[in-house]
């Protein structure tokens, strides 16, 4: 049974590769600080979360209730900070960060309680085509609110794939743990994680492949942006990096399509490059095909697999067919 199952095998294992984390936090001078330096450290790989209710939702599953190995970075108000993703954003949804202020220490914090607002989010393009979502984002960058208490912090990175289909959302999420200084009296009205969406959100439920402009505005998860809601995204190592969209806002513009030009380090899944399969996954893309399988991302951004049977003499055929009945 085991030769049955390892195309399957091959097909899982290209498609979660294909995925993406936020590892890192781009500190205010532009570095960006080594994975789970500053970043709470997830236990489900570079796996979505798909329950929105969950409490998995504030900071991906296994980090919720644990941050005490992660460090915590002075900043300011007003400074620009940021994640990095080990991946390219390449599934089509929006992206919106999010403050939670921390009762005590960020790292001791589960993020429970009315504690969080959004200060950044990047919606679609909105055309009488549908919606489009950049897909070549590996680096979002945005600006701390001005008027915000000091108070320890998660900074809170949620990226909402849509494009398995009407209500089947895959949340990819990340935080950092920041202590803010140089705050004023701002009090930002605040939302609780998990309850502040249901799933039936229209943000969630939409079919972005069939979405007609004028009859509604598509509208970003969760509230309106706190602050000013400047920042810009960009691919990761390619060219491009000095985007300067002004992203967000309160309006869900389409942020940072100036810099977004893809960093194409091949982590990509391909197109359609590797398809052939014995090829052994050429064109940059993520296929194993060595024996005669590759996956690849399909247009929607969906998983496919390519299996090429290897050709097999008829009466080895039915040798093979009669193992497996007896197996
Ligand atoms: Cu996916």
């Amino acid at each position: 049974m085991l030769l049955v199952l390892l195309p399957l095998w091959l097909f899982l294992v290209g498609c979660v590769s294909a995925h993406y984390r936020f590892t890192s936090l781009i500190s205010p001078d532009g570095t960006v600080t080594d994975a789970y330096e500053y970043v709470r450290k997830n236990t489900n790989d570079n796996s979505p979360v798909v329950d929105v209710t969950s409490d998995d939702m504030r900071c991906n599953t296994g980090a919720t209730n644990d941050g005490a190995d992660a460090k915590t970075l002075d900043v300011k108000t007003g400074d620009t900070v940021g994640f990095m993703a080990d991946n390219l954003l390449y599934h089509q949804g929006p992206v919106d960060v999010y403050l939670g202020q921390a009762p005590d220490s960020a790292s001791s914090w589960d993020g429970s309680g009315k504690a969080w607002f959004k200060i950044f989010q990047i919606g679609p393009e909105q055309s009488d085509n549908g919606l489009k979502f950049d897909v070549s984002i590996q680096k979002v960058t945005f600006t701390l609110p001005d008027s915000i208490p000091d108070a320890e912090y998660l900074l809170r990175i949620e990226h909402t794939a849509l494009h398995a289909g009407t209500g089947k959302p895959e949340f990819y999420i990340s935080c950092a743990q920041l202590k803010v200084s140089g705050g004023s009296s701002g009090s930002p009205s605040m939302v609780e994680i998990p309850g502040w969406l249901s799933a039936d959100d229209p943000s969630l439920t939409v079919n972005i492949y069939n979405w007609n402009k004028p009859s509604s505005d598509y509208t970003n998860p969760g509230p309106a942006v706190y602050g000013s809601g400047t920042g810009s995204s960009s691919g990761g190592d390619g060219s491009g990096s000095s985007g300067s969209g002004s992203g967000g806002g309160d309006d869900g513009s389409y942020g940072g399509d100036d810099g977004s030009t893809s960093g194409d380090d091949g982590s990509y899944g391909g197109d359609d490059g590797n398809s052939t399969g014995d090829a052994g996954g050429s064109g940059g893309g993520s296929g194993s095909g060595s024996d005669g399988s590759s996956t690849y991302n399909d247009d929607y951004g969906h998983c496919v697999l390519k299996y090429t049977p290897p050709t097999v003499h008829k009466s080895y055929k039915r040798r093979i067919v009669r193992w497996l009945w007896q197996a």
